[in-house]
């Protein structure tokens, strides 16, 4: 294959939380590489997954939801909406049956002044046999200005793979971005802390997850085990207790199924500590917000 035939690009995956995005990047990615939830916005990061074949390297990176900022932290996570707009070469702006573009009508302005190629992606296709699927494009069609509709099905990977053709007919030819062996630009601590942080999600109502982050303090990896030490950190005692639950009981549950979770995701024994510490109103603290990463 020669060097100027190889096409490489930027693609973002936008849209509202919960119509699909990170399940619609790992069925493209074809591995685990950002953590699902049926509660918005767990994908706080800009995760990125790459693809790479002899003559393409796709780079996908999964935003998060585009919600008008209420805290400091919205305001971290509208930034890099914004960055992925502009680095992008493509587009794909994902939506399903019943998501409007109530509260997102500046981000799609956006979009449409952006001069990005846009693939309008609707998903859920599953969910309805009728013809809601004819209302749902034309009302899409009217707001955004997309060069490609493409309905599917992420969960049943429905049309998927026409994303794929129409994201390499717009990819540049260009040099790989990435040393082919990478799989993706975030060390292992992080998908051990959104995993973490995923089982928060599932375990505690919205107060508690919304004012956690996760670090992980250590991660040694030996030859049949690997030892991570976990602090979560929240903003007040209250929480701590609630996050600890009776006995310990609650943290316990969570540390159980999170270690679960990292040994299927890295194939290998873990052995997990967690701890619970208080970091006073870190959400509005820009600071704060930069040690956890969300200021680049
Ligand atoms: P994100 O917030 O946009 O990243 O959305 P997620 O990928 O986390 O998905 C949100 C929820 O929608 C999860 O419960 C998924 O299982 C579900 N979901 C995603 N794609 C489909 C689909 O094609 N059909 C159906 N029925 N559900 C889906
Ligand atoms: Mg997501
Ligand atoms: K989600």
């Amino acid at each position: 294959m020669s060097q100027d035939s190889h096409k490489a690009g930027f693609v973002n995956i936008v849209g509202k939380p919960n119509v699909g995005k990170s399940t619609l990047m790992n069925v493209l990615i074809g591995e685990r590489l950002s953590i699902i939830s049926s509660k918005a916005q767990t994908t706080r990061h800009r995760i990125m997954g790459i693809i790479n074949e002899p003559d393409y390297q796709i780079v996908f990176s999964d935003t998060p939801g585009m919600l008008k900022p209420k805290y400091e932290l919205h305001k971290s996570m509208m930034g890099f909406v914004h960055i992925s707009l502009e680095d992008a070469d493509v587009i794909v702006f994902v939506t399903d049956l019943y998501e409007t573009d109530a509260e997102i009508e500046d981000v799609i302005k956006k979009i449409n002044d952006s001069g990005v190629p846009v693939l309008l992606v609707i998903n859920k296709i599953d969910l309805n046999k009728g013809d809601k699927l004819d209302e749902v494009i034309a009302y899409w069609t009217q707001r955004l200005k997309a060069e490609v509709v493409i309905p599917i099905s992420a969960t049943e990977k429905f049309n998927t793979e026409k994303i794929m053709v129409e994201i390499l007919e717009r990819l540049p030819v260009h040099p790989p971005f990435y040393d082919k062996d990478e799989l993706t630009d975030r060390p292992e601590r992080f998908f051990a802390s959104e995993i973490i942080r995923e089982k928060i999600f599932l375990n505690y109502k919205k107060e508690i997850p919304y004012s956690t982050e996760v670090a992980i303090e250590d991660f040694y990896e030996e030859e049949k085990i690997i030892r991570i030490r976990a602090i979560i950190y929240v903003e007040r005692m209250s929480q701590k207790g609630i996050l600890i639950g009776e006995g310990g009981k609650m943290l316990k549950k969570v540390g159980i199924q999170s270690r679960e979770e990292m040994e299927k995701f890295f194939g290998k024994k873990v052995f997990l500590e967690t701890f619970v510490k208080v970091e006073d109103d870190w959400r509005k603290d820009k600071n704060k917000l930069r040690k956890f990463g969300y200021d680049q």
